[in-house]
């Protein structure tokens, strides 16, 4: 096996060759093993780590073709305090990015991989993210000593053949080297290198750290080249909605790690909204390119979902819960005495003998969860019941509408819509969340986290946004835009919004919206819902709660405004005044509109 791929990339790409023995050369593996991607590959990969314990089987009857993974307890999370851009300039990276200069950090990383894989062997993992023969397809290959690292991007992308098929003798490939060295946090670094579509991540074997493909090129990389190349990369899921006639309309939605994503993604409508169905495109990355057609066009690089566990259930989310029946790698989740999985939140009782992410014994009356708050699942998107049959399609999907949405305990209404392009970038470029357990830190603390791309801008945030706002110039039919707020709360700290499946009636708003079938009140923040237009069939919740979710509180965007002023000056001089104007248009707005009503 290991031959044939290996004369194969020989006869077309030397460049790959070339690199792969410069880097077996500074690492120094016992041997190289080139993956094809293959079923069989993968039953050798599962032996090999079942035999070592990173992988432990789970009840083949329960979950056929399921394994557990349990990682060091010091690496369960992205580490964005760890994470570097090494842009050619400190500027190129701008001021959300930790930068460090690159022949520097080569240096030092060099140091580091300096016989890294002595004694393990080298996995060179082809890539391709994007459907095949796509004019937004692009090649990447890690080398990682990690077989739980190739196991997971087997399922997370095209893998193999596909991918060295594609790229045939080009040298154009994102360059990814991995090595978990001893997991000592100390010696722990994700770095990126724009300049030479490089990344290098040494010390983590965590999912976003370690999975090459997904943050560090998907995103961080990936977010440059298409600043280079007139396109986006970005932080959304991408789903179709299905009205009873039949027509379907596209959505791409950003939202911060942890905050639903892949709940929305694969929502299944309430039975009460007969004849509506979503499509899952994407739960997690969406690369957009204007067409021909002066439409914005969507596809998911990706091939499988890297989702949070807890609060994953029947109710919240039944098509992840059928989608991990089988072929999934589980990480820090608890397991049962029978071999089967659980988690909080799992609404599931838990049976009497169950040990934890640790695989220390757990009980029910433990102030512990059972399974890490950011344990996963990795689960191959065909698993998905709700998969979009367009989801290969090489021109991806038309994209009628863009929502922005973040973890918001005040302030920000249920649904609005953006005036037009400008104040949407706005909306995007001004988002607030709660942080959550998906980054190592403080959980809990409200950030600006612009489109959901704080930690995956791979430039500067505020060319970040002039390259968003000069999209509009290809655009001849841009998308409508929305900001989205399921987390708002009372009082009394209960949720004023239900969440999860009910979600659906805030799409269906939007989709009515782009359909131009419902109206919309103009407010000094944005189009909001006439509450008649959401609709609420059978759904018991009291108008005045649904008022509360709705309401603009001058005293609090008073409060928001000047955070969003301290972010915009955070950025300095690269901020587009576009930006500036719309703040001051929306703080005009909320003076002349007068005191908190509730
Ligand atoms: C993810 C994240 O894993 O955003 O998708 O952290
Ligand atoms: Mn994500």
């Amino acid at each position: 096996m290991r031959t044939e791929v290996q004369r194969e990339a020989s006869l077309k790409s030397r460049d790959l060759l070339h690199w792969v023995s410069k880097m077996a050369r500074l690492t120094q593996p016992d041997a190289i093993k080139w993956c094809d991607g293959s079923q069989a590959e993968t039953h050798w990969l599962t032996d090999v780590a079942t035999a070592t314990g990173e992988l432990i089987p789970l009840n083949p009857d329960k979950r056929p073709g399921c394994y557990l993974h349990r990682s060091n307890a010091n690496d369960v999370a992205r580490t964005e305090n760890l994470t570097f851009v090494c842009s050619d300039s400190k500027a190129d990276a701008g001021p959300t990015n930790n930068w460090m200069p690159p022949d520097e950090t080569y240096q030092k990383l060099r140091g580091w991989f300096s016989g890294s894989m002595r004694g393990r062997i080298m996995y060179v993992v082809p890539y391709l993210l994007g459907p095949s023969n796509s004019s937004f397809a692009k090649v990447g290959v890690e080398l990682t000593d990690s077989i739980y690292v190739v196991l997971n991007m087997r399922i997370m992308t095209r893998m193999g053949r596909v991918a060295l098929e594609c790229l045939g003798g080009s040298g154009d490939f994102n360059r990814g080297l991995h090595s978990t060295l001893d997991l000592d946090p100390k010696r722990r670094l994700i770095c990126h290198f724009p300049q030479d579509n490089t990344i290098w991540s040494a010390g983590s074997g965590y999912g976003g750290n370690a999975l090459l493909s997904k943050k560090c090129f998907a995103l961080r990389i990936a977010s440059h080249l298409g600043r280079q190349e007139g396109w986006l990369a970005e932080h959304m899921l991408v789903l179709g909605v299905e009205s009873p006639d039949g027509q379907i309309t596209y959505i791409a939605a950003a939202f911060p790690s942890a905050c639903g994503k892949t709940n929305l993604a694969m929502v299944r409508p309430p039975a009460a909204l007969a004849g509506w169905r979503v499509f899952t495109v994407g739960d997690d990355i969406a690369w957009m390119r204007v067409g021909a057609d002066g439409r914005l066009w969507a596809v998911n690089p990706e091939a499988g979902y890297f989702g949070v566990a807890p609060g994953t259930n029947v109710r919240s989310n039944p098509n992840a819960m059928a989608m991990v029946r089988s072929d999934t790698i589980f990480t820090n989740v608890a397991m049962t005495a029978d071999q089967d999985v659980w988690w909080d939140g799992m609404e599931v009782e838990p049976s009497k003998r169950i040990v934890d992410w640790r695989g220390q014994p757990w009980s029910s009356g433990s102030d512990q969860p059972a399974a890490h708050p950011n344990s996963r699942f990795t689960a191959p998107m065909r698993n998905n019941p709700a998969l979009s049959p367009r989801v290969e399609d090489p021109q991806g999907v038309p994209i009628s509408a863009i929502v922005f949405g973040g973890r918001r305990t005040t302030t920000i209404p249920l649904v609005f819509e953006a005036y037009d392009w400008i104040h949407g970038v706005y909306l995007g470029a001004t988002m607030g969340s709660e942080t959550t357990a998906a980054a190592s830190g403080e959980v809990g603390v409200v950030r600006r986290d612009p489109m959901a791309m704080l930690p995956f801008c791979g430039y500067n945030i505020g060319d970040y946004f002039h390259h968003w706002l000069g999209m509009r110039r290809r655009l001849k039919h841009p998308p409508r835009m929305f900001m989205v707020n399921w987390f708002r709360k009372a009082r009394d700290g209960s949720f004023l919004w239900p969440g999860y499946t009910e979600n659906m009636r805030v799409l269906k708003w939007i989709v009515e919206r782009v359909s131009e079938r419902v109206g919309a009140e103009e407010t000094p923040i944005g189009l909001l819902p006439n509450p008649r237009d959401l609709d609420l069939t059978g759904l018991d919740i009291p108008s005045q709660q649904l008022t509360q979710a709705l309401a603009i509180k001058p005293g609090e965007w008073r409060a928001e405004l000047e955070l969003q002023e301290k972010f915009f000056k955070s950025i300095g001089e690269t901020l587009p005044t576009e930006l500036e104007t719309q703040l001051e248009a929306v703080r005009t707005g909320i003076e002349l509109d007068g005191e908190d009503k509730h």
